[in-house]
């Protein structure tokens, strides 16, 4: 008896911890970071609407990719030239889908969009199977880069 309220108790921490999802912030970096959900939540969130894959436009709510990547000491802005142009981010989510950006897409001063990590759509919380963070790339015709669930940005050096 005594071990089966035990072994529920374990059950039930395991499953409040698995929807406290961390996200990593790694490779090429001088700052690698573990970001849980408290530190995420309290960076600076921009807005940006994009249409979803069934074509119906939404108000996605996150961290600037560029913020994430500055904090963990990638090269952005005024660094972002020469050899640090062959940098790129491999984002990377739970069910193992992977994505790439280069890291001009992602800093504003090149891009005229702003690639997001968002937690949000519509003024509420990305879904079990869709979150809790995920990819939106405002402006792109396909949403194959709007990775689900992501868990490590991974910021890696071409040849
Ligand atoms: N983690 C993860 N993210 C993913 C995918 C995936 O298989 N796994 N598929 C991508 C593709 S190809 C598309 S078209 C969109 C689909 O978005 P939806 O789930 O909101 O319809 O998610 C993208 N993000
Ligand atoms: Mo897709």
């Amino acid at each position: 008896m005594n071990r089966k309220i035990v072994l529920l108790f374990l059950s039930l921490a395991l499953l409040s911890t698995s929807h406290a999802q961390t996200l990593t912030v790694s490779g090429a970096v001088s700052k690698p970071l573990v970001l849980e959900a408290s530190a995420l939540k309290a960076m600076t969130h921009a807005d940006v609407r994009g249409k979803d894959h069934d074509g119906k436009e939404h108000r996605y709510s996150g961290i600037p990719l560029v913020d994430l990547l500055k904090r963990a000491g990638a090269p952005m802005g005024s660094e972002l030239r020469g050899k640090n142009l062959t940098r790129y981010v491999v984002v990377k989510a739970a069910d193992g889908y992977e994505a790439v950006f280069a890291l001009p897409e992602l800093d504003p001063e090149f891009a005229t969009r702003t690639i997001i990590l968002a937690d949000s759509v519509d003024g509420a919380a990305l879904t079990a199977t869709t979150g809790p963070y995920r990819i939106v790339v405002p402006d792109e015709k396909k949403q194959a880069r709007w990775v689900r669930g992501v868990t490590v940005i991974d910021v890696r050096i071409a040849n």
